[in-house]
């Protein structure tokens, strides 16, 4: 059955959202199945957890990770690590299909040869947000981020150098991958607290993928 939200979505466009940072609207739809049940085998192993900030607050988004290197946080501050500190093993491998929709993305943006050395994998139920921030932990600010959007429709926004810069936002939907390099790299981003609702994959969620070369 086709339904009204379908044709919505399918007339959305991929979209220059500034100089080196593209949309690919849909791009992961053909996909989000086997997306998912791969987040289903790696939290099996890395469940998602609540890290804390260097603060002692825990972050409303759940987090794991895939790859060889691992983002985590805690009251020791935020890094990379091999490990995950949980169960104090490596972190699950970044599985070939991921690395297949990364690579794909990140070419179809101009960046060849994207190799991914992390994974960070997010979870959000309705209220939780990721603040507004710069993804600066990454050595190779050369290579692009690619994120993956599944799952309940998010609100993304992104500025500009400074924090206090004018903010742009955007509606981030299932299937949705945005590559994200170049000049505004260091752009500061953020997703507003996610509203309630039900996706017929992930049920109250939204999970995001996003891939990192940390050096
Ligand atoms: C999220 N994403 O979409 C959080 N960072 O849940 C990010 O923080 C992000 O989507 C850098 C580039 C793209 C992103
Ligand atoms: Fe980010």
């Amino acid at each position: 059955m086709i339904m009204k939200e379908d044709l919505f979505e399918n007339q959305r466009k991929d979209m220059i959202l500034g100089q080196g940072a593209i949309l690919f609207a849909g791009l992961a739809k053909k996909i989000d199945k086997s997306l998912l049940s791969s987040v289903q085998e790696i939290t099996q192993l890395a469940p998602f957890r609540h890290m804390k900030t260097s603060g002692g607050f825990d972050l409303s988004v759940a987090m794991t990770n895939c790859g060889l290197l691992g983002w985590v946080t805690d009251e020791a501050g935020y890094r990379y690590q091999s490990f995950d500190p949980l169960s104090g093993l490596v972190w699950p491998k970044i599985p070939p299909l991921f690395l297949e929709l990364a690579l794909e993305a990140a070419e179809r943006a101009g960046y060849s040869s994207f190799v991914p050395s992390a994974c960070l994998i997010n979870r959000y139920v309705p209220g939780a947000k990721m603040s507004l921030h710069q993804d600066k932990d990454e050595d190779d600010l050369d290579s692009p981020i690619v994120s993956v959007s599944l799952g309940l429709p998010a609100t993304f926004q992104f500025g500009g150098f400074n924090r206090t810069d004018p903010l742009q936002k955007l509606l981030l939907i299932h299937g949705d991958v945005v590559v994200w390099g170049g000049k505004l790299r260091l752009a500061y981003h953020g997703i507003l607290p996610l509203k309630s609702g039900h996706h017929h994959l992930t049920g109250s969620t939204r999970i995001n993928l996003t891939f990192r070369k940390v050096f």
